[in-house]
């Protein structure tokens, strides 16, 4: 009997050792420990033998049975620990890892532009108009004295919907309505997009601009230069050398073009300001007469200046930009510079 028990006890412990998870464990600690079990069929033997003999066997079957019931219990224990430390590895997060940023918007260097000079003529009294992209051909050209057969209206190619309608091509048309619904003393810019057909590294057919007027009586070319001079000074600095040079639109007169000193090379000539030492920012001059007539204000009784810009000129002078194109090709690496 003694030497059966031994041999069990090295079988179970052998398998037992083989064992690698949870289900095997508990396979060989049923067939040694079970009710069917090695253990429960020796135990039946007992009553074959002496009083004696049953008492020495059954303890010692009985000490193989705790010393295996132990094992086993210890074996599976092990099993699921490692199981657990397992676990834990493949789900472990470091949490040491820095988050995602995320990066604040910004308003497109356009419009950053656009609303400095708002703030600028604000800061005159000047009221912020706007009006509709898609322009009656009167708007746009017949009330600014370009009738249709004047030769200044192929210098902005026009996009034409039909015979009357197309994309505007200039503000002024904001400035006729609002001329033609109100009446003098009036200051008003009329910001906004402005579409030409034209395509180059400084021209885009959708672009930008600020027109503004100032009409009252006796409004003069002095109030003119001394409003347009503050606003130049503000948006590039007070040192800013400025020049008015004559000129002509069909919307005023006398006109002028207004330069400021060359902000890449400060006059001694480069490739921006062509060797000119000049950069030219602004048109403007005294509304023609007949601008007047279209929207019924006597020109004997009110006189007004009015003057135009592009924005996207602005802004890549002010901020180094080489090609127009830039602004709406939405390059992020672009537009966070701004
Ligand atoms: C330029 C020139 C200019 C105007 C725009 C204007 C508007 C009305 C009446 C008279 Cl309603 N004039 N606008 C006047 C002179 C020049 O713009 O070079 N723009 C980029």
């Amino acid at each position: 009997m003694s030497g059966r028990l031994e041999k069990l006890a090295s079988e179970a412990l052998g398998e037992l050792s083989g064992a690698s998870v949870i289900e095997d464990a508990l396979q060989v600690k049923t067939k040694y420990l079970g009710r069917k079990g090695s253990v429960a069929s020796l135990l039946k033997e007992l009553g074959a033998l002496s009083p004696e003999e049953r008492k020495k066997a059954g303890e010692a079957i009985n000490a193989v049975k705790a010393t295996l019931e132990e094992a086993f219990d210890a074996k599976i224990a092990s099993i699921e620990a490692a199981g657990r430390a397992e676990k834990l590895r493949n789900e472990r997060v470091d949490i040491t890892l820095p988050g995602r940023r995320v990066r604040p918007g910004r308003l497109h260097p356009v419009t950053q532009v656009m609303e400095e000079i708002e703030e600028i003529f604000s800061g005159l009294g000047f009221d912020v108009a706007e009006g509709p992209e898609v322009e009656l051909d009167y708007y746009n050209f017949e009330a600014l004295n370009l009738p249709k057969d004047h030769p200044a209206r192929d210098m902005q190619d026009t996009f034409y919907v039909n015979d009357e309608v197309l994309l505007r091509t200039h503000t002024s048309p904001v400035q006729i309505r609002v001329m033609e619904k109100e009446r003098p003393p009036l200051r008003v810019i009329a910001p906004g997009t402005v579409y030409r057909r034209d395509s180059d590294i400084t021209h885009t057919p959708m672009f930008h601009q600020v027109e503004g007027f100032m009409v009252d009586k006796g409004v003069t070319f002095s109030n003119l230069k001394g409003v347009l001079t503050h606003f130049l000074h503000s948006l590039f600095g007070e040192k800013t050398e400025i020049r008015f040079r004559p000129s002509f639109f069909p919307f005023t007169e006398p006109s002028a073009e207004i330069d400021i000193r060359c902000v890449m090379c400060n006059g001694s000539g480069c490739r921006v300001c062509k060797g000119s030492g000049w950069l030219e920012i602004l048109g403007a001059g005294m509304i023609h007469p007949e601008v007047f007539r279209s929207v019924k204000y006597d020109p004997e009784e009110y006189t007004g200046f009015a003057f135009g810009l592009g924005i996207e000129r602005i802004a890549m002078l002010k901020y180094g930009i080489e090609d127009i194109r830039m602004f709406f090709e939405n390059d992020l690496r672009f537009l966070r510079q701004f």
